[in-house]
């Protein structure tokens, strides 16, 4: 399913997000730049240790924040690490530090001139944000973003279930009829 937002897309697709083609691929890191399951994993063990030599380096990053590294052997130039709050009852801040993470993860593209990002449901699998509210935060941060900053072509996300690409079509639905 695709959106368009002023000049940009916004594209919904099922997927594994290591094999995407676009400028930048956003992990869902931890606040250590560690490494860890998931999507962190599955792009580690993809892109190779470049990454990893580069997170160790820049140190750590609080949750709502961002960080850019080289995408190693992936497709993608650069992986741009986003961390996402660990949900707890939604009234630790949750939505602002979800929102906060993609918001960062764009500015750093649009930093790099980049055209192209494609992102996971950050938060959504071991931080248990559920994946209705999460997908409504991510896509109206982007689409504000989208609206507000001129440069990004294209943002791609890349579901990894049936039921995750479903909440967010249910999401942007609702959010861009
Ligand atoms: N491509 C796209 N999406 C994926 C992939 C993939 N290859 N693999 C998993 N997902 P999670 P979080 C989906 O747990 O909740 C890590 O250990 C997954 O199905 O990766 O932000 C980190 O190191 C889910 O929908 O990230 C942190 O410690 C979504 O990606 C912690 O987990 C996010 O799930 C971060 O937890």
């Amino acid at each position: 399913m695709d959106k368009k937002i002023d000049g940009a897309v916004i594209s919904l697709v099922r997927g594994d997000i290591t094999g995407e083609g676009t400028d930048a691929v956003v992990n869902a890191a931890n606040t250590r730049l560690a490494g860890g399951g998931g999507v962190d994993g599955a792009i580690h063990r993809a892109g190779g240790p470049a990454i990893m030599e580069e997170c160790r380096k820049i140190g750590g990053c609080p949750a709502g924040g961002a960080v850019i590294t080289t995408g190693g052997r992936l497709k993608a130039k650069y992986v741009i690490h986003a961390v996402g709050p660990i949900y707890k009852d939604g009234l630790h801040d949750e939505k602002e530090l979800l929102s906060s993470a993609y918001r960062a993860s764009l500015e750093l593209a649009l930093q790099k001139g980049l055209k192209s990002v494609s992102f996971p449901s950050i938060s959504t699998g071991a931080y248990g944000y559920p994946v209705g509210e999460a997908s409504e935060v991510a896509l109206k941060t982007v689409i504000d973003f989208l609206r507000s900053r001129k440069g990004l072509e294209a943002v791609r996300f890349v579901l990894f279930s049936d039921p995750d690409l479903e909440a967010y079509r249910k999401s942007l639905e609702k959010l861009a009829p």
